[in-house]
């Protein structure tokens, strides 16, 4: 049994990682998350308390961080502002956390020696043209476009500074799209998906020709727990699981899976600086520590994630009207 620390548990990925972890091992969690828009404590309903704590502050609390850090074995760092149509709007928030977080934890780490494996994604990479026969490996050089693509960018490269620096204990992941339950409305699938069940038209951005690698969020927290297992320190595994489609792909597919005419979607403004496409290249992960995704049937994962959604509009609901504004005002 070891104690976890999870930044940003109550976000997206991070909630489907301390479920996963519950149901899968006999770690006790303790959960960082300052429960900005994005965080729900809600998503970690129903976990047992005597395996979870919770813990609302941020990241970049250094005397709450210090104080963490020396009560755990490992750290998985989640936490983070994710969103790249809200990076455009206010950067900020991104600087803050994504930055300033990340080195207030890489502190701490190096301070106690702590394990810490940073969670990060394929976008440090920038995109591929549609027509690349190449996808990201780890040599692939860091070229992000967003505010967002790249603080994380940089939050990825302090890391490996902590590292060669001070010889701090940590490695790093860069997964392409996830998608499953407890995704905010604010993002692609979820907000297509809540649109149909409001008989809101889905809204793709541009012609929708972007490609997006999409991975279940099990099979992300399942590599996670792979690399902090027998990943080598230092080092840097790319996750993915052969999901590329098309954003108008998906759409005609939650249209056709929701009994909808797959032409009942509205085009609306792109998105300024829209990476044309992500593509990973997960053979390091897969040959070196073993793993293998268990979600390879994309239409299956969406129909269990649109029934989740169904559901559990409660999870949902009170953000809906907030969400569709704010794109409302970009023509979005
Ligand atoms: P999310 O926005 O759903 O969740 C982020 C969580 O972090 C929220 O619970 C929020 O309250 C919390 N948080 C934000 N700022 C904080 C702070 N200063 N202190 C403490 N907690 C704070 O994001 P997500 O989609 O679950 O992404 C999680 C991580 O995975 C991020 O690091 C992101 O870059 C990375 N990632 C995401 C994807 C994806 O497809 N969503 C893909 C690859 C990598
Ligand atoms: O309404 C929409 N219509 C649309 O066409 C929205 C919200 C998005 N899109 C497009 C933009 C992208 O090409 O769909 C694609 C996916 O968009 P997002 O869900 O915003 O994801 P993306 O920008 O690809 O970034 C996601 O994956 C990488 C996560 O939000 C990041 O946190 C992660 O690092």
């Amino acid at each position: 049994m070891a104690r976890l620390l999870v930044t940003g548990g109550a976000g997206f990925i991070g909630s489907n990682f301390v479920h996963h972890v519950i149901e899968n091992t006999d770690h006790h969690v303790t959960v960082l998350d300052k429960l900005t828009y994005a965080g729900n404590r809600a998503s970690l309903d129903g976990l047992p308390g005597e395996r979870l704590v919770f813990v609302r502050g941020d990241i970049t609390d250094a005397p709450l961080v210090d104080e963490l850090f020396a009560d755990v074995d490992a750290v998985v760092h989640y936490a983070a502002e994710s969103h790249n149509d809200n990076s455009l709007d206010n950067p900020r928030p991104f600087l803050d956390t994504n930055i300033v977080g990340t080195y207030t934890l890489l502190e701490a780490a190096r301070k106690y020696d702590t394990r810490l494996h940073h969670i990060s994604t394929d976008e440090v990479y920038g995109d591929l043209e549609l027509d690349d026969p190449e996808r990201f490996t780890e040599n692939t050089p860091y070229n992000p476009s967003s505010p967002y693509s790249s603080t994380k960018a940089g939050s990825d490269l302090l890391v490996r500074a902590w590292v060669r620096s001070f010889g701090v204990r940590a490695t790093i992941s860069n997964c392409s799209n996830n998608y499953g339950p407890y995704q905010h409305i604010e993002k692609f699938i979820p907000r297509q998906i809540t649109n149909v069940l409001r008989d809101i038209r889905p809204k793709l951005y541009g012609k929708g020709e972007n490609v997006r690698d999409w991975i279940h969020a099990d099979d992300h927290s399942s590599a996670v727990l792979t690399i902090l297992d027998k990943g080598a320190l230092g080092e840097t595994y790319l996750i993915g699981a052969d999901g590329e489609k098309s954003n108008k792909d998906v759409v005609e597919l939650i249209l056709s899976l929701m009994d909808r005419g797959a032409d009942e979607y509205d085009h609306v403004a792109d998105r300024a600086g829209h990476d044309m496409r992500y593509a990973i290249d997960s053979t390091k992960l897969r040959t070196e520590l073993g793993w293998q995704p268990r979600f390879r049937d994309f239409a299956g994962g969406l129909a269990a994630t649109i029934a989740w959604y169904r559901e559990n509009e409660s999870w949902w609901a009170s953000a809906k009207a907030a969400t569709e504004a704010f794109y409302a005002s970009k023509g979005q």
